[in-house]
């Protein structure tokens, strides 16, 4: 069900900030930046040599969003894991059915037009999971 690792997103302070860290330290290049309100963040997506794999950097919009809450808490560091699936809405029905709880039962839009879903991370070990369905042209 799992294609492969599609991002790990990391929570930052500074979107700005963050960019320079892994474009100067890693060699990533910045392949898409967007806002996405429903979700609360300001994100960049830097792809790896292989371009399959991106690693995803979270601004908060505001301290009261889910990653606000979380550089609050925790500071900056690994937010999520996004594994990419053929079909999310599937991948969803599946994995409901062993009991994981679904935080979206219906899939949402995400970076570069990807279609996805969370798991919550009390039902996998502590790590909050993101299934993305990746634009059909992509
Ligand atoms: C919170 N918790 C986490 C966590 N965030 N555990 C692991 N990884 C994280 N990132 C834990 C807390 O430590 C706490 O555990 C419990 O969850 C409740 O925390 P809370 O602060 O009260 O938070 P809630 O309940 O308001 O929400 C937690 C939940 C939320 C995971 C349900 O963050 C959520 O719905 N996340 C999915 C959406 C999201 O993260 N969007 C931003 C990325 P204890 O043990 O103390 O109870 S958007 C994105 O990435 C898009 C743009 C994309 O990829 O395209």
């Amino acid at each position: 069900m799992l294609l492969r690792i599609d991002h790990v997103g990391i929570a930052c302070r500074s979107l700005e900030a963050a960019i320079e860290r892994y474009t100067n330290v890693f060699g990533l290049t910045v392949v898409a930046e967007e806002t996405n309100e429903e979700q609360g963040v300001r994100e960049a997506m830097l792809a790896t040599e292989s371009g399959t794999s991106y690693v995803q950097l979270l601004e908060p919009l505001s301290p009261g969003t889910t990653v606000g809450k979380f550089v609050e808490r925790r500071g900056e560091g690994m937010h999520h894991v996004g594994y990419a699936v053929a079909d999310v809405t599937e991948a969803l029905a599946e994995i409901g059915a062993t009991g994981v709880r679904l935080i979206d039962s219906r899939p949402r839009h995400g970076s570069m037009g990807a279609s996805i879903a969370f798991l919550h991370p009390a039902d996998l070990g502590g790590v909050l999971t993101e299934l993305v369905q990746p634009r059909a042209d992509s």
